[in-house]
């Protein structure tokens, strides 16, 4: 080929934001190159960062605390201008962002149920028909009090780290059975993994659980209207009323509380949620509906119902526990 043959150079570089871990740089690589189809002209760098949540592993989630226990570094380094926007799981983004700061893009939701990964000894058997005191791995308070609930013979364990050491762990002995997001594994490609997809009667998902949420600066219109091209519209409504209803309630990680949404062909929104106890003995659960538009007033509405049902009395008991 002629040296003088033309290499179109980008005109710009857009730098991108992730975890390391390789759900995460899985994540962020499907949105760099997604962008890269629709802007040929630019240039994506991904920039890594450790956050705190991958550096304390040793403590269990609910006592770290969940304020941008997985975003701190990254949303730092938007306000200092080393990277442009970031990539989370939406349900690690926590409702309230730091100053300056926005939720620029939710990009289409995989499946946002929970999954049961059992141990190979029990490939013939079900959630219902594991032996008595059989011991699931969830650092999740909102699946450990869901299951309790359900399933009082099983008994529940913490078990941190990432998808891959989860797995080793229960192939290993440690459990017999785990909890992970049916959409973690099947980015990871480990969707054979799966032994039962939990339904909603018996697990109400994560706020925001099986979308991506991108996160930018305030006003930054350049990339925001770069970020436009991966939002989802029916995604966007359903998290805008989930995260709606877990601001109201004041809740992050540390919390059992669980949603539910659909959206209809006439816009209509529903939106399940609940706030249970440890003991998976108080289930405070209900139910709204109201046109898409009103996402999030739908979603404050159902959270201030829940109160009035006697939510508040049980996360104020989880959060002074939590002090303790
Ligand atoms: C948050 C929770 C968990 C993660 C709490 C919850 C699960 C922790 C555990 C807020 N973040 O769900 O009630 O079970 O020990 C996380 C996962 C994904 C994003 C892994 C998972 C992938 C799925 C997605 C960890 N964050 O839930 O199995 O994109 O929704």
């Amino acid at each position: 080929m002629s040296s003088t043959s033309s290499v179109s150079t980008p005109t710009r570089t857009i730098r991108i934001g992730s975890r390391k871990s390789q759900l995460a740089l899985i994540q962020t690589h499907w949105v760099r190159d997604e962008l890269k189809k629709r802007f040929p002209e630019v240039a994506f760098e991904v920039t890594t960062m450790d956050t705190q949540g991958d550096r304390v592993l040793d403590v269990s989630l609910s006592k770290i605390g969940d304020k941008g226990l997985f975003t701190q570094e990254l949303e730092d380094g938007m306000v200092q201008g080393d990277i442009d926007f970031a990539v989370h799981s939406l349900k690690d983004l926590p409702t309230r962002l730091p100053e300056g700061l926005m939720l620029g893009c939710v990009t289409e939701r995989e499946d946002p149920a929970d999954a049961l990964v059992m141990h190979s000894q029990h490939q013939d058997k079900t959630l219902k028909d594991l032996p008595e005191g059989a011991v699931i791995g969830t650092s999740s308070l909102r699946r450990l009090a869901q299951l309790r609930h359900h399933f009082p013979h099983l008994q529940f364990k913490d078990i941190r780290g990432n998808l891959n050491t989860r797995l080793r762990k229960l192939d290993e002995g440690g459990y017999d059975a785990i909890i992970l997001a049916v959409a973690g594994l099947r980015r990871m490609d480990m969707g054979d993994r799966i032994h039962e997809i939990l339904p909603p009667e018996i697990s109400l998902h994560a706020v925001g659980q099986g979308a991506l949420g991108i996160e930018c600066r305030e006003g930054d219109d350049d990339i925001l209207s770069v970020l436009q091209v991966l939002s989802h519209g029916p995604t966007t409504q359903r998290c805008l009323a989930e995260r709606a209803f877990l601001r109201e309630l004041e809740g992050g990680c540390q919390v059992p509380i669980g949603v539910n949404t659909t959206l209809d062909a006439a816009d209509v929104l529903t939106l399940t949620g609940i706030v249970a106890s440890l003991d998976g003995q108080q289930m405070i659960k209900n139910t709204q509906s109201g046109p898409a538009d009103d996402a999030e007033a739908i979603g404050t509405a159902l959270a201030k119902q829940l109160r009035s049902q006697g939510a508040q009395a049980i996360l104020d008991e989880i959060t002074a526990a939590n002090r303790t």
